[in-house]
């Protein structure tokens, strides 16, 4: 049937609807169905081929319907058919993102699954299929607040519910079922279709008649409440204690039910043979959080398949590999020993086992005694979670040259000197249909008349840009399709927040997740010091700038709480000041996520990359803007080195202090000298506590100005350098700013970014770990 006629029917079978008086829901769930019933012909396994799985406790895929249909290339065809019935095509955008993830690293997992089915490359990811995603976020009085993000309400027409492939897990205290939802992963033209597959839990007894004849009818249910838990939530990237047991057991739960699927597809071609195993599967690590997969493999191969501990490891770290994504102390994690033992009793031996066969590793390279003490995976009552997977793989990566480094010189060195071989590096990317085709069509379009349509898949393409880069007309044509997509931001805003913004002011944009080494203070700091700069003089033809934030703080995390309260106060303080009018505004959007980016990218011209040199491993919307053609305001850390090298360090604005150099201010670092040195800093340090901003008497503002000058029990005054790398940052971006008003050298440097862009697509970074690491190329 075609693909129109498969829509109207499911409409009409479904809810007894024509397209006109149907809900967007229904729309979306009869447009996605029908999309599904297309593509299930071509969504099978290749046998015979070597197959790497992504473990990953996270996936951002953001909405999938426009990309779906984008790449089964029924998106036009769609958007005819709504329009045929009076349907605006952009109905969807009232579905909201799949929001499985907290920032980069799950939205690098749903980038990777797309590249890989793209090029035909079988890749399957595995994670949970939580009931509740990253939550939603709204601000009241400037204060964050969090609501629950219920994506099921929509349906989940993408999902395909496989019961009978469920399989038991178990820890020592509940049993609980595994029930795997499959999801297709369309590569671009439909040819390849991968599968993504996240798991729920189920209770084992649904109900307890018994119980429930006993009129205790809470107890009836309690089994399987139980179970649901473990895929409830999504856990928000912070540190608290509250719910570790519970985070263990979500990486017990999809980590063991995705290699039991894993090997009950082996065993039915192999038997009990395991010697082909890791010739038919590489399983990559995404982070620490599926380490537990390590033993939990082992456990199965010796306990239930009773193989000798030197075969079954051998097979571990032959199909093992790990990527580690930061280096940051709190997300390198360790378990304490009682909790491992009390939820994963039946596992922990396996860990021991590891850890010995390390230990005499250790001892026949001459490592002894109290020397081991660093490498041992069970260490002062802790499970050393990445030293478990650096020891058991035959992979570690890092995610940017620069990140790779600073693991082998410093983070992990003792390893890298014991295992050099085993170290190596896969620069991020992002893939270029979301963040280009599908985001930017006018962009998109633009490039194809250039050069033909070749870049969507491949990237490397857009080099063919390069000798236009000095053509007034094609200039002017880019600069106009960066207007449109300004237009198109505002009135988007505006029905967003309520808030009206200038499309011609330049678009300054930093969005991430709230973290203090992203140093959103800074930027705050910053666009504080410009304010006081025009109020006082100082700062002369500035041309009129929109600053945008877009972040979401783990509702934990409460100084990242702080600094969103710290903005959104600045941003009442400039856009209520008259004498800024025309001159500058701010906002942060609330909200932020996947869709939210695809509309902010395309419309910014400074891209906000401003952590303190050797704490962003990589960051990937640097990429993202960079393609869309803005220039970088960053510093020399993570893949801003890379785009810079490839861009040209003329064609972005580079500041502050470089890793080295912060490595040799630590000993001496003296902020407060600073403070009172600089009248500048004191300035905007001071609006903390001076009575300039209001922080509802919660007390956040005066502990980011201890943090700051005095620092905490658990780190140093300004541990992120903000103000060593204030007065460079600020004078940097009044450079840019200057620069921007000659708009056609500008948009030069603006175009040149987006010509450079080939390296950064996803497309390049999954053949490499294709080739390289898991031999399926
Ligand atoms: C993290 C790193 C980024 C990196 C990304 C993907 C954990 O993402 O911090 O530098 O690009 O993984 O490798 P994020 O901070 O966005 O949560």
């Amino acid at each position: 049937m075609k693909f129109e006629k498969e829509i109207s029917s499911f409409l009409e079978l479904e809810y007894g609807k024509t397209p006109q008086d149907a809900t967007p829901t229904q729309l979306y769930n009869a447009v996605s169905k029908a999309a599904m019933r297309f593509l299930a012909p071509s969504w099978h396994k290749q046998p015979g081929k070597k197959r790497a799985c992504y473990f990953s406790a996270e996936f951002l895929v953001g909405r999938l319907v426009y990309s779906n249909l984008m790449n089964l290339r029924l998106l036009e065809k769609c958007e005819d058919y709504l329009k045929q019935h009076g349907i605006d095509p952009a109905v969807f955008e009232q579905i909201e993102d799949d929001a499985l993830g907290n920032g980069g690293l799950g939205r690098l997992a749903a980038c990777f699954l797309d590249s890989a089915a793209t090029h035909n490359l079988p890749l399957d990811g595995y994670g949970i299929r939580y009931r509740y995603g990253l939550f939603k976020q709204y601000f009241k009085d400037g204060f964050q607040k969090e609501t629950a993000d219920d994506w099921l309400r929509f349906g989940d027409p993408w999902s395909v519910c496989r019961p009978q492939e469920k399989v038991m897990v178990e820890f020592g205290d509940q049993k609980v079922w595994a029930v795997p939802y499959d999801m297709p992963v369309i590569g671009f033209g439909g040819k390849t279709i991968n599968t993504l597959r996240l798991w729920e839990a189920q209770g084992v007894n649904e109900f307890d008649f018994d119980l429930f004849n006993k009129q205790q009818y809470e107890l009836a249910v309690k089994e399987r409440d139980e179970a649901e838990w473990i895929s409830a939530v999504l856990y928000p990237n912070d540190d608290t204690p509250q719910g570790k047991r519970l985070r263990l057991k979500q990486q017990y739960f999809f980590s063991s039910a995705s290699l039991q699927s894993i090997l009950r597809e082996y065993v039915a071609r192999h038997g009990e043979d395991f010697s082909f195993f890791s010739q038919e599967y590489a399983i990559q690590l995404n982070d620490t959080h599926p380490t537990v997969s390590i033993p939990e493999l082992l456990r199965i191969l010796m306990g239930e398949y009773h193989l000798p501990f030197d075969q079954a490891f051998t097979i571990v770290k032959d199909t093992f590999a790990y990527t580690n994504h930061t280096i940051m102390a709190e997300a390198l994690e360790k378990w304490d020993v009682n909790l491992f033992v009390s939820v994963l009793p039946s596992v922990y031996p396996y860990v021991v086992m590891i850890d010995d066969s390390l230990k005499r590793e250790l001892r026949s390279c001459g490592i002894l005694g109290g020397d081991q003490e660093k490498y041992k995976i069970v260490c002062t009552n802790m499970v050393h979670m990445a030293r478990m997977a650096i020891y058991a793989t035959h992979s570690t990566n890092g995610v940017a040259r620069i990140h790779t480094e600073i693991l082998k010189d410093r983070v992990l060195h003792e390893w890298f000197s014991l295992y050099p071989d085993r170290f190596n590096n896969k620069t991020n990317g992002i893939t270029q249909r979301r963040w280009l085709a599908l985001c930017n069509r006018p962009l998109a379009d633009f490039i194809t008349q250039k050069i033909g349509d070749g870049w969507i898949t491949d990237l490397d393409q857009l080099e063919r840009l390069r000798p236009l880069a000095d053509d007034s007309t094609v200039l002017a044509q880019f600069m106009e399709i960066k207007a449109e997509k300004k237009k198109e931001l505002c009135a988007y805003i505006k029905e967003q927040e309520g808030v009206q913004l200038c499309a011609d002011f330049i678009f300054d944009v930093q969005i991430k997740r709230l973290h203090e080494y992203k140093r959103q203070l800074l930027n705050a700091f910053c666009i504080l010091d410009i304010y006081f700069g025009l109020k006082d003089g100082r700062v002369k033809d500035f041309y009129p700038t929109v600053f945008l934030f877009g972040a979401k703080a783990a509702p934990g995390y409460y100084r990242a709480k702080g600094i969103i309260k710290f903005i959104n106060e600045i941003a009442r303080l400039i856009n209520g000041d008259p004498k800024m009018k025309g001159k500058m505004q701010v906002l942060f959007v609330q909200n932020y996520n996947v869709s939210y980016a695809q509309k902010l990218i395309p419309a910014a011209d400074i891209s906000e990359q401003i952590s303190t040199a050797g704490t962003e491993a990589s960051g990937t919307s640097n990429m993202k803007f960079m393609l869309n053609g803005a220039v970088t305001l960053g510093t020399l850390d993570g893949a801003n080195i890379e785009i810079v090298e490839r861009a040209g360090e003329e064609n972005n604005y580079i500041f502050g202090a470089t890793v080295q150099e912060i490595e040799e201010a630590r000993d001496s670092y003296h902020p407060k000298k600073l403070y009172e040195e600089n009248p500048r800093i004191k300035r905007v340090v001071d609006t903390l506590i001076d009575g300039t901003f209001s922080d509802g008497k919660t007390g956040m503002f005066k502990e980011l100005y201890d943090s700051l000058l005095e620092g905490a029990d658990w780190h140093k005054a300004d541990q992120y350098y903000l103000l060593l790398d204030f007065i460079p940052y600020c004078e940097q971006r009044l450079k840019v700013n200057r620069d921007y008003a000659d708009r056609l050298s500008f948009t030069r440097k603006c175009f040149l970014n987006t010509a450079n862009a080939g390296k950064f697509s996803s497309d390049r970074t999954i053949m490499e770990y294709a080739n390289e690491i898991w031999d399926i190329g």
